[in-house]
């Protein structure tokens, strides 16, 4: 399988199992898991066959290991960026200091009177390191870079949780602890 194929099945994996199982009538549990088999039969109806190897390399190679199998391989699940409503079941956790938040500079003003809301998905998604953070508001245009002062939050209550690919999420971020610079 080449390195453009993956990224076409990754990407249909990411509409499944984030935003629209429907269109594999595939039924995902309480947790987001979709059966293995039954996505492969399912993925084979639609005219995009692939086989369990495959989805395995798709995994595997993924860039920011989007996918996770449980762990006898025959559930799969989106690990964050779900619109659909289901429960990750991730454990709260102390987050660093700072974590950053890249956005381009047309939703600054909103951003400053609102804070940071989680918008179509479930939760904020918040990254450890500038460099992510700058891809991540690169997708839609000049990126800003927000420092949001993520322990004091934590101090004041607001959860944290951070998925199993290492992206930090939580409900929303009021303005007092985000810094525009
Ligand atoms: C912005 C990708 C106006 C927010 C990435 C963002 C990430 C506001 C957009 C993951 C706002 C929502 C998530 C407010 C937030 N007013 N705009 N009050 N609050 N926004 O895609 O963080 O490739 O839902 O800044 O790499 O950009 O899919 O969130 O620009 O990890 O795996 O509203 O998606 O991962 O956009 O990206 P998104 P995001 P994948």
């Amino acid at each position: 399988m080449t390195e453009k194929q993956a990224k076409q099945i990754s990407k249909f994996l990411s509409l499944v199992l984030r935003h629209k199982p429907q269109l594999l009538d595939l039924v995902l549990d309480e947790n987001g898991w979709a059966d293995v088999e039954v996505l492969l039969k399912r993925m084979q109806r639609e005219s995009k066959a692939i086989t369990f190897e495959q989805l395995e390399f798709v995994v595997k190679s993924n860039d920011k290991q989007r996918f996770a199998f449980n762990e006898d391989k025959t559930q799969i699940r989106a690990s964050q960026g779900h619109s659909i409503s289901i429960n990750l079941d991730y454990e709260a956790v102390k987050p660093p200091e700072f974590l950053y938040h890249g956005t381009p500079v047309k939703f600054i003003k909103p951003i400053r009177e609102k804070g940071l809301l989680k918008m179509k998905r479930h939760h904020v998604h918040l990254s450890v390191d500038i460099e992510t953070a700058t891809k991540v508001g690169a997708r839609r245009g000049k990126p800003i870079i927000l420092s949001i002062s993520a322990l004091d939050m934590h101090h004041e209550g607001h959860k944290f949780f951070m998925s199993e690919n290492g992206v930090w999420l939580t409900d929303n971020v009021p303005p007092r602890f985000i810094d525009f610079k």
